[in-house]
C-alpha cells in the first residue's frame, strides 16, 4: 500500500516502479478489461448504455442521501458521455490509508464507488453497484471535475489508468461533480447511444425520485428532454396507465418510513382486465418480484376483502375475492428502499429481505384501508370490479376444465396444424409461428424438421389487451400456440416445460404482418412475460428483394443492401448498362418458394432473427397498452411507423 506522504514512490511509478497498492489497482483495472462482461453484463449495445446507468446511479445515490436535485446527462457529438451533478462532490481530500484523493480511489478501486464513505448514504441503488472504476477501466478516456470546498478540481485518466494528477482549476462557488467519458472502441464493437433507450430509463428514475430532475441532452441532433415529477409514483403510475379509463379518480397513493424500508406505493384501477405491476428495489425494477411484492399482494387482498365484507357489499357471506380478483384492472407501482437489499433469482431481481414483507404488507394495510373508509365511491368501483373479474375467472376455469377434458390445453395431443420437429431437447428446437397457411406450407416443406416445428396462424390473432381470460382461452389460435409451446399462461405458467427455446415469429413485411406481429407480442408480453424474459422470442427477417442477373442472385433486407447489390451486379458500371438486372420485390412470404425460405429466412447459417428484449418493463408495459387497447390512432401510427423497421419493436 502507498503510504500517505509516499511522494517519492507515487513519482517513481512512470519509470515502472509500481507500488503494491497500484499493482492491485491495475490487476484489478485489468481484470475489468479483460472480462468485461463479469462486470457490465456484456459488450453489446446493453453494455454499452449500462456505463451511463452506472455513471447516473452515483448521483442519484447522492440525491437519495438528500444532497442533489439535478441531473444532467449530455450524448456528445464525438461519441462521449457527460453527467453531471449538484450534489456534494467526489470527496478530493487524501485518503488517510492510500495516501491519494478520494476521487482517485473512487475511479481507480474496485467495488470502492460512492460507498466507500459508508456513513454519508442510508441507501445505495446501481444496476450491480460495480462503481464508477468499471466505467473508468473500459473507456478510453475519461475525465473528472469536481466542485467542492471553494474551488474546482479535474483529472483525467486513460483506460482506467490516471493520465494527469488531481489539480486544482482555480476558485469556484457551489458543489457538484461532472464526469464525461469515451467508451473504448477496444471493448465496445458498438458505440452509438440510443436517445430512447436511456430516456425510457431516466424517466423511470426520475419517478423513482420524486422532484429530482433530470435532463437529458442529445447534442449529435439537439434533442433534449428534461423529467421532473413532484407526484413520484403517483405521476408514474398515471405515465404507466396511459389511457385506458380510471375507476376512481383520485390515485391511491403513500409513502412510509419504517425501520425495515422506507416505502413509496401509487395505484389505481381501470376498467380494463390487465395487471399492471411494477416493483422496484432501491431504483432497480425487481422482475422476479420478491418479498416486498409478496407483502402487495396479500395485503390487496386481505384489505379489499375486510372492506367489502365490512361494508356488507359481497351478495352472499361465504363470497370472497381472490388475489387475481382484486388485481385485475390494476394498475401499481411499488418502490421500497432498503439498506442492504439481497437480490436472488436468476436474473439477481428478486428481493430476499424476508423483513421487507411484513412492513410493506402492515403499510399497505394502513393506507389501503384508510382510503377505501374515506372514499367510498372508489371503494364500491374497485370491489364491484373485482367482483366480476371473480365471475369471469370461474367461468374461465369452467372453460379451461372443459378444455382439460377435451386434452387441448395439456401436453398430449398436439394443434393438427402443427408440423413438429423430430428432436425433443427444447434448447435445440425452434417453432415458428407463420402468418398464414400459404407461407405456412413453404415454411414446412423448406425447414430443417430435426429441430424446426411449424405453426400456421391463420387470420388476425386476438387481440388479448381487450379480452378476459375466458375470451383468450376460446379463440383457436391461441389454444394451438399455448399448447404448441407446452408452459402454460399466467398462473399456471412453468417455463420449464416449453418445448422450444427459439419461438420465432414470421410475418409479412408489411402493415398487416406488423400487426400480427404486435399482436403476438402482446399476448407473449400479457401471458408468457417470462418467455421474453429468457430471451426466447425472436423475430424472423424475411428480405424485401431479390436482385438477380443471370445465374447470380441476392436477397436484400434492405433499400440500401438492395441498391448495393445492383451496384455489384453492374460491376460498378453506370445506370444505363443495369440491363439485364431483375428486381423482385417481395410483399409477403408467400412469394418464396420453399427452397428461397429456408436460405433467406430459416437457415441458422444465413438468416437474421432480432431477439426481443424488454429494456425497460414499465415503459413495454405502455407501449403494449397503447398499441391494443381502445384507442385506435397510436396503434395504427405505431404499425405505420415501425411497418418497415422490425428492430424498433425491441421494445
Ligand atoms: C462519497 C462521499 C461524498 C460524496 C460522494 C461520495 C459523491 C460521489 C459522487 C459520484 C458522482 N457524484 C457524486 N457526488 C458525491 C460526500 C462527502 C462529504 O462531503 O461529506
Amino acid at each position: 500500500m502507498a503510504k500517505k506522504g509516499d511522494k517519492k514512490k507515487d513519482d517513481n511509478r512512470t519509470n515502472g516502479d509500481y507500488t503494491a497498492g497500484q499493482i492491485t489497482v491495475l490487476k484489478g483495472l485489468e481484470a475489468v478489461r479483460k472480462r468485461p462482461g463479469m462486470y457490465i453484463g456484456s459488450t453489446s449495445a446493453r453494455g454499452l448504455h449500462h456505463l451511463v446507468y452506472e455513471v447516473v446511479d452515483n448521483s442519484i445515490d447522492e440525491a437519495m442521501a438528500g444532497f442533489c436535485t439535478e441531473i444532467q446527462v449530455v450524448l456528445r457529438e464525438d461519441g462521449s458521455v457527460t453527467v453531471t451533478d449538484d450534489g456534494r462532490g467526489i470527496p478530493v481530500d487524501i485518503h488517510p490509508e492510500e495516501g491519494v484523493p478520494g476521487v482517485e480511489l473512487a475511479m481507480t478501486t474496485l467495488h470502492a464507488g460512492g460507498k466507500f464513505d459508508k456513513d454519508s448514504y442510508k441507501v445505495s441503488g446501481g444496476l450491480h453497484g460495480v462503481g464508477v472504476s468499471v466505467v473508468n477501466a473500459l473507456s478510453e478516456w475519461l475525465e473528472v471535475e469536481i466542485t467542492r470546498d471553494g474551488h474546482r478540481y479535474h483529472q483525467r485518466y486513460a483506460r482506467g489508468i490516471k493520465e494527469t494528477e488531481l489539480k486544482t482549476l482555480g476558485k469556484a462557488k457551489g458543489s457538484g461533480t461532472v464526469v464525461t467519458f469515451m467508451p473504448d472502441p477496444e471493448i465496445f464493437p458498438e458505440r452509438s447511444y440510443n436517445f430512447e433507450t436511456l430516456n425510457n430509463r431516466l424517466r423511470e428514475l426520475a419517478f423513482l425520485n420524486k422532484g429530482l430532475k433530470i435532463v437529458l441532452t442529445d447534442e449529435r441532433d439537439g434533442t433534449e428532454e428534461t423529467h421532473q415529477y413532484e407526484g413520484g409514483l403517483a405521476s408514474f403510475v398515471e405515465h404507466v396507465r396511459g389511457s385506458r379509463q380510471p375507476l376512481h379518480e383520485k390515485i391511491i397513493y403513500f409513502e412510509a418510513s419504517r425501520e425495515e424500508a422506507d416505502i413509496e406505493l401509487a395505484m389505481q384501477y381501470d376498467d380494463g382486465f390487465s395487471e399492471h405491476t411494477h416493483t422496484f428495489v432501491n431504483n432497480i425494477n425487481t422482475h422476479e418480484g420478491g418479498a416486498h411484492l409478496t407483502g402487495l399482494k396479500a395485503a390487496l387482498t386481505r384489505t379489499i376483502n375486510d372492506y367489502g365484507r365490512r361494508n356488507k357489499l359481497f351478495k352472499k357471506d361465504e363470497e370472497s375475492l381472490s388475489g387475481d380478483d382484486v388485481r385485475e384492472g390494476l394498475t401499481c407501482i411499488l418502490s421500497v428502499k432498503v439498506m442492504e437489499p439481497q437480490f436472488e433469482g436468476q436474473t439477481k431481481t428478486k428481493l430476499g429481505n424476508s423483513e421487507v414483507r411484513g412492513a410493506v404488507e402492515a403499510a399497505i394495510n394502513e393506507h389501503l384501508g384508510i382510503f377505501l373508509d374515506e372514499n367510498p365511491k372508489a371503494a364500491k368501483a374497485i370491489i364491484e370490479k373485482s367482483l366480476s373479474a371473480a365471475r369471469a375467472r370461474e367461468a374461465a376455469r369452467k372453460a379451461r376444465d372443459l378444455a382439460r377434458k377435451k386434452s387441448a390445453l395439456e401436453g398430449g395431443v398436439l394443434p393438427g396444424k402443427l408440423a413438429d420437429c423430430s428432436i425433443s431437447d427444447p434448447s435445440l428446437c425452434e417453432i415458428y409461428l407463420v402468418e398464414g397457411d400459404s407461407a405456412g406450407g413453404s415454411a414446412k416443406q423448406g425447414r430443417d424438421r430435426s429441430f424446426q416445428a411449424i405453426l400456421p396462424l391463420k387470420g388476425k390473432i386476438l387481440n388479448v389487451e381487450r379480452a378476459r381470460i375466458d375470451k383468450i382461452l376460446s379463440n383457436e389460435e391461441i389454444r394451438a400456440m399455448i399448447t404448441a409451446i407446452g408452459c402454460g399462461i399466467r398462473e399456471d405458467f412453468e417455463i420449464e416445460k416449453a418445448r422450444y427455446h427459439k419461438i420465432i415469429i414470421m410475418t409479412d413485411a408489411d402493415v398487416d404482418g406488423a400487426h400480427i406481429r404486435t399482436l403476438l407480442l402482446t399476448f407473449f408480453f400479457r401471458q408468457m412475460r417470462d418467455l421474453i424474459e429468457e430471451g426466447y422470442i425472436y423475430i424472423a427477417q424475411p428480405p424485401l428483394y431479390r436482385v438477380s442477373k443471370g445465374k447470380k442472385e441476392y436477397y436484400a433486407y434492405s433499400e440500401e443492401e438492395r441498391d448495393e447489390y445492383i451496384g455489384r451486379l453492374s460491376n460498378g458500371k453506370p445506370e444505363g448498362e443495369t440491363r439485364g438486372i431483375h428486381i423482385q420485390r417481395y410483399k409477403g412470404l408467400g412469394e418464396m418458394n420453399p427452397d428461397q425460405l429456408w436460405r433467406t429466412t430459416m437457415d441458422p447459417e444465413a438468416r437474421t432473427i432480432y431477439q426481443v428484449t424488454v429494456d425497460s418493463a414499465s415503459e413495454a408495459d405502455l407501449i403494449f397498452s397503447q398499441l391494443m387497447g381502445d384507442d385506435v390512432e397510436p396503434r395504427r401510427q405505431f404499425i405505420e411507423a415501425n411497418a418497415k423497421y422490425v428492430k424498433n419493436l425491441d421494445v
